[in-house]
């Protein structure tokens, strides 16, 4: 049986057991092996070769258009950047992934084209594994739908889980540290629904013999096998339907229910129009708003404050760590700073380099000659 047998056999197999109390730790042991055998596979497919897609990034972040063919992404990076990605009516114009640069409130956001999810993308059937894995390096999905195919957002979900890529989820709150001798240890601030002997034949499955666990949640087989593993990437993401200038006023109610039934809240999802140019301005806001960036203008010594490039960083930076992202001699020649805007008690505001800033503040540095 090769790998790929192996896991479909086991995937079948826990998908034919009920879970219940007497059968989860068997449960837990088929998850372990499961995650264990596709890690192994897609060790394989990488070192098999193959071109891959690697987009170097650029920018203050990256966004990763994710939708199904012909849903209309070409057309919605043409129109928020420079780019010129093909649009078709046919499925499957693009083929590799684009880039665009979007300039939004002073910010440079790169955004990345990605080519139509083929069928069965993330079990490596034909390019998609590859196409989709560009997403891993995204700060932000832009899932793309089709005003008349809301029901793709399942299937997006599943693909980016298959290739360990966890929307909307925060990483699980786990720590192991491994020990040389004295066996499995677990230690929680909350109570546990899984018992002790799953949790350890969990760890030992992957590979733990002598370790000290922390659980700092309470933890599903699936959380805690992610909290084992490192190449799990988290991803926010915001929704937006396309194509609306084909629909009739009163169908928006349909398409709400659709979303509703997803868990996704009709109010926070973004109607646009990639043709006629409607709703942009919106999902460019929400891009921004859920990059979690803000803008810093500096006051250079005789040329004033740069209302035209801030310097863009993340929410809950200090004013060392914006230092740092200026580069140059600017850490060692450091005095202090002065800062005018929301963070500051007062314009003006003297602070160090453990001040943190806010979004539109107003910095001046003041260096040593
Ligand atoms: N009416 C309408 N048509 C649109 C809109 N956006 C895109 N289209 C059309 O839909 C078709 C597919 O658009 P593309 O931008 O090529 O779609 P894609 O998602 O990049 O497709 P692939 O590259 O095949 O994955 C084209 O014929 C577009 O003109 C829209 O907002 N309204
Ligand atoms: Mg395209």
């Amino acid at each position: 049986m090769g790998l790929k047998e192996e896991i479909d056999a086991i995937e079948e197999e826990i998908a034919n057991t009920p879970y219940n109390k007497s059968t989860e730790a068997h449960i837990g042991r088929l998850k372990s092996k499961l995650a264990e055998k596709k890690e192994k596979l897609e060790n394989q497919s990488s070192a098999g070769g193959g071109t891959g897609y690697s987009v170097e990034k650029h920018g203050d972040a990256t966004v990763a258009l994710v939708g199904f063919p012909s849903v209309g992404k070409s057309s919605l990076l043409n129109s928020l950047t420079n780019a010129e990605s093909e649009t078709g009516s046919y499925e499957f114009t693009t083929l590799d992934v684009n880039p665009g640069m979007l300039k939004h409130r002073g910010a440079n956001i790169q955004m990345l084209d990605v080519p139509g999810l083929i069928e069965g993308a993330a079990s490596g059937r034909g390019d998609g594994q590859q196409v989709l894995a560009v997403v891993r390096n995204a700060d932000l999905i832009v899932f793309v739908l089709s005003v008349f195919e809301i029901d793709q957002y399942d299937r997006l979900q599943e693909e980016l889980y298959d290739i360990n890529i966890r929307v909307d989820r925060e990483p699980p709150r786990v720590t192991v540290r491994p020990k040389i001798k004295d066996g499995i240890k677990i230690t929680s601030s909350t109570e546990q629904e899984l018992d002790e002997g799953t949790i350890s034949d969990v760890l030992r499955d992957q590979g733990y013999v002598n370790a000290d666990l922390n659980l700092q949640e309470n933890v599903t087989i699936d959380r805690l096998i992610d909290g084992l593993m490192d190449n799990r990437e988290y991803i926010p993401s915001i929704t937006c339907v396309n194509k609306v200038d084909l629909i009739d006023p009163e169908y928006k109610e349909t398409v709400d229910e659709q979303l509703r039934e997803r868990d996704l809240d009709p109010e926070e999802v973004t109607f646009i129009s990639a043709e006629v140019e409607r709703g942009l301005d919106a999902l460019k806001d929400r891009i921004w708003e859920n990059l979690g960036l803000i803008r810093v203008y500096m006051n250079k010594p005789g040329r004033g404050i740069d209302w035209d490039e801030p310097l863009v960083i993340e929410q809950g930076s200090t004013v060392g760590e914006a230092i740092e992202k200026l580069g140059g001699e600017m850490e060692e020649r450091f005095r202090f700073a002065r800062v005018t805007g929301p963070s500051a008690t007062h314009d003006e505001q003297q602070v160090g380099t453990d001040h943190v800033l806010e979004d539109e503040d107003v910095l001046k540095l003041i260096l040593r000659r």
